[in-house]
């Protein structure tokens, strides 16, 4: 395989697309090996294949605001790969939204979705709307619109999207209403619904939860527990506020998190009712950061600022992608970090990443750390399909079970002949394999 070729290749192709080519190259960084031990790869040409989406839905999402006023979006939706199984991956939206970021989502789905064990393709999909600051009405108006063209491409045993940045329980409600009026079934064609209407228990809280659990396996190679570490956290959404409450749960003290504007930090830990306070500014679509510091006189809101620049033993990007940079790394890897788990989808940059592996840190990337998240889905597929619910110790433990087995995967393909698990190695090898060996068995199609 000839890396260089294939990435200038792509690059002219898809000019730009900045996010998308960081991911493809760290991938087929990872998998230069396995490509070469493995010729029947390169003769069923797997990675052209791999690199380009099944298809790409791209719409107009016309909508009226509450002033009356017709607002126009963009759309999409990714079917990147279902080679072992329908397409599956979160709908985003967030106004910054393009073709680059949702096709590095849907192609990190692909092997991400690999690693959790279950049979699902790779599928991303979200929209340039900015839910901040809108109302209930206008969040379900859009919502409508957006699913009237959707639900042509989608289906319980087609492509079965979810939540992710800006999509949650509530977004999630309203798709489902419209798809259910279209389509004329009752059936698990999103993941992360209510719990009175076919969700699973656990899943709000199951990404955050699964990359603790990642987590701890990686601090056990190392003999090491999460109890009396600290921890930082950036972001506070769907991901956020499980590793927050997981991480405390386990003895260890949560001390920042964070918005787009900066960060809090809170010495004597984020957890309890803090926890439930900021869940319900976040409910009501209110800023979360700065009125935390309000509210808890001992904490500190550092404006414009990264939560990176704190003295901490684990940290937890749960934010965004390219939210932890050279710079980052550095001071984290200076202040003593022990081990970073990515609980957002490439929140490291490569030159990040880089420094964590060099100076031979705990690191894991969130196609492995995060996947619990979907993995939940998963469990909600399975329980939608069966039309019963698992108790939440079920569920749990299931994801928890998952979760472990991640990390064997990624240990089985990253161990190093020093002992040193290359987890980012690790995580694209063993979700790499099964997908090939897949495309291999069924043929060009
Ligand atoms: P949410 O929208 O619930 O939360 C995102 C959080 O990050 C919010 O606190 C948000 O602040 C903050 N944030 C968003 N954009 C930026 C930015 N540009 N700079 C700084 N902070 C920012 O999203 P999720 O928790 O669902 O997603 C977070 C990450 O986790 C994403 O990378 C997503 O792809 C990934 N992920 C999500 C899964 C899920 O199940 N939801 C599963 C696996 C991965 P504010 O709200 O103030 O804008
Ligand atoms: O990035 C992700 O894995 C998600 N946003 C969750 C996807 C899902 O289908 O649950």
């Amino acid at each position: 395989m000839n890396l260089e070729k294939i990435m200038s290749d792509l690059e002219k192709k898809n000019p730009g697309e900045v996010e998308y080519l960081q991911a493809v190259r760290e991938v087929h960084e990872s998998i230069q090996d396995v490509y070469t031990e493995n010729p029947q790869f390169e003769s069923a040409n797997i990675i052209e294949r791999i690199i380009e989406p099944d298809r790409v839905l791209m719409c107009k999402v016309s909508w009226v605001d509450d002033s009356g006023k017709v607002q126009v979006n963009r759309g999409y939706r990714i079917q990147f790969n279902n080679a072992i199984g329908p397409y599956k991956g979160g709908l985003r939206f967030h106004p910054s939204v393009n073709l680059s970021i949702l096709k590095f989502l849907g192609f990190e789905q692909i092997f991400k979705n690999s690693l959790t064990t279950l049979p699902m393709g790779g599928a991303k999909g979200g929209s340039d709307f900015d839910p901040k600051g809108k109302s209930n009405a206008e969040i379900m108006r859009f919502c409508q619109a957006f699913m009237l063209e959707l639900w042509k491409l989608i289906g319980p045993e087609t492509d079965i999207p979810a939540g992710d940045i800006g999509v949650g329980g509530r977004e999630i409600g309203f798709l489902y209403g419209m798809y259910k009026k279209l389509a004329r079934e009752n059936t698990g064609v999103l993941t992360g619904k209510g719990l009175n209407w076919g969700g699973s228990l656990i899943r709000p809280e199951a990404t955050g939860f699964g990359a603790v659990y990642f987590a701890k396996e990686m601090l056990a190679t190392k003999g090491e527990t999460f109890k009396g570490k600290t921890v930082c956290i950036s972001g506070f959404g769907n991901v956020a506020w499980g590793a927050a409450i997981k991480a405390t749960e386990l003895g260890a003290k949560v001390v920042t998190i964070s918005g787009p504007d900066g960060y809090i930090y809170d010495p004597d830990g984020i957890s309890g009712e803090k926890i439930d306070y900021l869940l319900e500014l976040r409910a009501s679509n209110q800023d979360i950061v700065k009125p935390y510091s309000y509210e808890f006189p001992g904490a500190q809101f550092h404006q414009g600022k990264r939560p990176w620049e704190v003295k901490c033993d684990i940290a937890l990007p749960c934010a965004t992608q390219n939210e932890l940079g050279k710079e980052d790394a550095r001071t984290l890897v200076a202040n003593g970090v022990q081990c970073v788990a990515e609980g957002a989808n490439m929140p490291s940059t490569p030159e990040a990443i880089e420094i964590f592996l060099e100076n031979k840190i705990l690191f894991a990337p969130g196609k492995a750390v995060n996947a619990g998240g979907v993995a939940t889905s998963g469990l909600e597929m399975s329980q939608n399909a069966m039309k019963l619910s698992w108790p939440l110790k079920e569920v749990d433990e299931r994801l928890h079970h998952i979760m472990c087995s991640i990390h064997e995967q990624c240990v089985r393909h990253g161990k190093g002949k020093d002992g040193y698990v290359n987890y980012v190695k690790g995580a694209n090898v063993a979700g790499f394999l099964k997908v090939a060996n897949a495309m291999l068995d069924q043929g060009v199609i």
